[in-house]
């Protein structure tokens, strides 16, 4: 560990500089290509205020006083080579790393050629690809873990450089992926003050010391969080002496509105994860001259005086008055540069303003990948069929458990960009003891993962500290990185910490970056209850919460083949998926299967007709399959009403044909889930057949669920509570009857 403290005091004094030295190791020319990208990015700042204040843009997020530190950043790293995590205020930052005023103002319209966002996101929210600026959102620090997971995947690339390349022949996400890396890159990731408060934040200082990453984290502080000050927000008011307890890190504390000893310290903090010892922190003092944004007024909570000590520190006058002092331009040359600028701003203005909006029916494109569609014909083999043995008896099939391990390890030897994280996936952290053959190894709460380090090595399956937004955030910076991560969330019902991470972000990455980024990754959850005892924190469904959410594969398989046929396309597929296992199925004989080959695929959106009938049609999924059969084959055995019974087996997309083409046939519809009833997945699949199949219904559609109360310990309540085979024979029987 190391730390460097910048006096403030110190700030812009050039040691005595004579006109040849360098101030901190910056020419002059450099010094002055700092000052007109400071006064570019206050400038635009005004001109876009001006622009909000006319109506003619929609938003405004000011980096105005944050210009020194991002300048410096950008100096130190760079562009294309490092990777970049910046927030709203980081405008100099990107300008100095090659952003045009021109592409910012795009942004401010809106513009279909807004290289950040085509128009899908607010201004100040980075996005540009060949300058490895990574798209940023707006919920404040969500972006940290995945600068971790972005390093992560860097080093992992270069460490397995094979994995880079494309096999011949290999149909699937690798091909549309650009992946570069460096063995010495840095990602840098940036956050105000009061962000350091968020629990990502401290997952991602956790993951960066436990992983020697090279980070550089940089907090720009203005000492604010809107009207929050440091004090309220950061306990004793200083976030660097909060994080000073981090083993491997290099710290720094700056200020940063002065560009020449922020460069020194970013150049430090550079050097320190360049040369692998590990993350840095720059904690650098801002200010922030504009209130928060343009709703917020500052005087509302700040007084004059404040205001009025923080303007002497402000970037733009005190680089200029520096290059003055120093002799490195005189008046004539600040105006002049300011002249050039201002003209320059103003044909960016004037050019984006005539610049053509998004058209509205492009708002559905890279929701899902364009490349690649999981619901193609292109995943859709056939599964091998076993030889029968010499004594011509049919093996024992595999359980759903055994299906998914052999899947995983399938996929493991093709693709070597398939990472597995997550809590107790690993065999055995300590290595050693795997060597020495002193212990077996754990492989995953229910064992799935088992063997799975053995055999591939800790680099390529690993246990993750318990965090449930650092698992799927530092997945999602490896997936955008080009790597292929499958990680496991334990239990759905702790699914809830990565819910910012899968919503605002996994989800959302490719469509609000107009498809320069895309982040693959394959969440494999357990889920679901019947486990007698199983109570309310291991029964949980919930999937309409996450089919709800546009960009995100939703599969639920119940058997062993489709586990296998559907895990697979989700591993080789361009989007990201959700893949839930029901913890019930996992080792059930219902459903169990022969191994159906390395390259069994069943495409996304294809429902399975478990049994044909004509009299009823059930639509259904997961555990309620086998408990909608048995009641199914007990109302023909009683009443010889045939169910028609389907398998939805992927959520999202789900397969309308299917269900529509049964309906038609047997004018009556009966959805049946294990989530609660309400607002559940089912509703939706009712509303739709009573919108689209209304004139071929001779019934009402009828649901059949879980009650509307989480599931309970007491075997009885839990049974009282999860739909059993007998509410789907009686629900089957009435509807049959009507
Ligand atoms: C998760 C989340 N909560 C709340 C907000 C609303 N919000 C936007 S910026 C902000 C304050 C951020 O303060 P700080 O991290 O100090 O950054 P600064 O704006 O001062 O640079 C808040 C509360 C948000 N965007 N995201
Ligand atoms: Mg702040």
């Amino acid at each position: 560990m190391a730390t460097t403290k910048t006096d403030p005091k110190l700030a812009l004094t050039a040691n005595g500089a004579k006109k040849s030295k360098l101030y901190e190791g910056l020419t002059r020319d450099q010094l002055i290509q700092a000052y007109r990208l400071i006064y570019t990015s206050r400038r635009i700042d005004d001109r876009e205020i001006l622009l909000k204040r006319q109506q003619k843009i929609y938003f405004q997020m000011s980096g105005a006083g944050h210009e020194g530190i991002g300048v410096a950043a950008g100096l130190a790293l760079k562009a294309g080579y490092d990777w970049f995590y910046p927030y709203y205020r980081d405008r100099a930052l990107c300008l100095a790393l090659g952003v045009k005023p021109y592409d910012m103002f795009l942004q401010g319209v809106g513009a279909a050629d807004d290289p950040s966002s085509g128009g899908r996101q607010m201004p100040s929210h980075w996005s540009y690809p060949s300058l490895h600026i990574v798209t940023q959102s707006s919920p404040t620090g969500s972006q940290i873990l995945q600068a971790i997971g972005c390093a992560e995947g860097g080093r992992y690339l270069a460490r397995h450089p094979k994995s880079a390349e494309i096999p011949a022949g290999s149909a699937d996400y690798r091909q549309f992926k650009n992946v570069s890396f460096q063995g010495d890159e840095v990602t840098y990731v940036s956050l105000g003050d009061g962000t350091s408060s968020e629990g990502e934040f401290w997952e991602a200082m956790n993951a960066a010391a436990l992983g020697k990453l090279p980070v550089i984290f940089c907090v720009e502080d203005n000492g604010y969080a809107i009207s929050v000050p440091v004090e309220v927000q950061t306990a004793g008011g200083s976030i660097s002496r909060l994080v000073s307890g981090f083993p491997n890190f290099h710290f720094e504390e700056v200020d940063g509105t002065d560009p020449v000893a922020s460069y020194a310290a970013f150049h430090r903090a550079t050097r320190y994860c360049r040369e692998g010892h590990g993350p840095a922190f720059v904690h650098a003092h801002v200010i922030r001259p504009y209130s928060h944004s343009l709703s917020d007024d500052e005087r509302l909570y700040r007084p004059d005086a404040e205001r009025e000590r923080d303007a002497q520190r402000d970037p733009v006058t005190r680089t200029q008055m520096f290059l003055l002092r120093e002799g490195i331009l005189d008046e004539k040359g600040i105006n002049q540069l300011e002249k050039e600028v201002e003209a320059e701003l103003q044909i960016a203005v004037d050019r984006a303003l005539e610049a053509l909006p998004p058209a509205p029916e492009s708002i559905t494109r890279f929701v899902y990948s364009p490349d690649l569609d999981p619901a193609s014909s292109a995943f859709d083999t056939q599964a091998v069929v076993p030889e029968l043995p010499a004594d011509g008896k049919k093996p024992a099939g595999k359980t759903m458990a055994d299906l998914i391990t052999t899947t995983l390890r399938d996929e493991m030897k093709r693709d070597e960009r398939i990472v597995i994280f997550g809590e107790d996936v690993a065999d055995c952290s300590r290595e050693e003891y795997l060597k020495r053959k002193l212990v077996k190894g754990k492989g995953g709460v229910f064992k799935l993962t088992f063997g799975l380090q053995n055999e591939f090595g800790n680099d390529r399956v690993f246990n993750a500290p318990l965090a449930e937004a650092a698992i799927v955030g530092r997945a999602t910076g490896m997936a955008t990185r080009g790597l292929k991560p499958v990680v496991e969330i334990q239990f759905f019902d702790y699914i809830w910490p990565a819910m910012m991470q899968i919503r605002d972000e996994l989800s959302v990455i490719r469509w609000r970056s107009n498809n320069g980024f895309s982040c693959p990754v394959v969440i494999r959850v357990a889920i679901g209850g019947y486990l007698t005892g199983g109570a309310i924190y291991h029964s949980q469904c919930g999937e309409s919460v996450f089919t709800h959410i546009p960009g995100l594969r939703v599969v639920f398989p119940s058997n062993s083949q489709d586990a296998a046929g559907l895990l697979r396309t989700a591993i080789r597929c361009d989007d990201p998926v959700l893949f839930l296992e029901h913890k019930r199925l996992y080792r059930e004989s219902f459903g169990r299967a022969a191994y159906p080959g390395p390259d069994y695929m069943i495409p996304f959106g294809k429902a399975k007709v478990v049994q044909p009938g004509t009299d009823l049609t059930v639509i259904t999924y997961g555990a309620v399959v086998p408990r909608a059969l048995q009641a199914a084959q007990k109302l023909e055995r009683e009443q010889g009403v045939k169910v028609e019974l389907i398998d939805l087996r992927c959520l999202n997309p789900f397969d309308w044909d299917t269900i529509a083409e049964s309906v038609s046939k047997t004018n009556r519809a009966l959805v049946a889930y294990e989530d609660t009833l309400s607002w559940g997945y089912g509703a939706e699949i009712a509303a739709r057949i009573a919108d689209q199949l209304f004139d071929k219904l001779d019934a009402p559609v009828r649901r059949v669920a879980a009650k509307d109360v989480f599931v309970a310990y007491q075997p009885i309540l839990e049974d009282a509570i999860l739909p059993q085979p007998n509410d789907l024979f009686l629900a089957m029987k009435e509807l049959s009857e009507y």
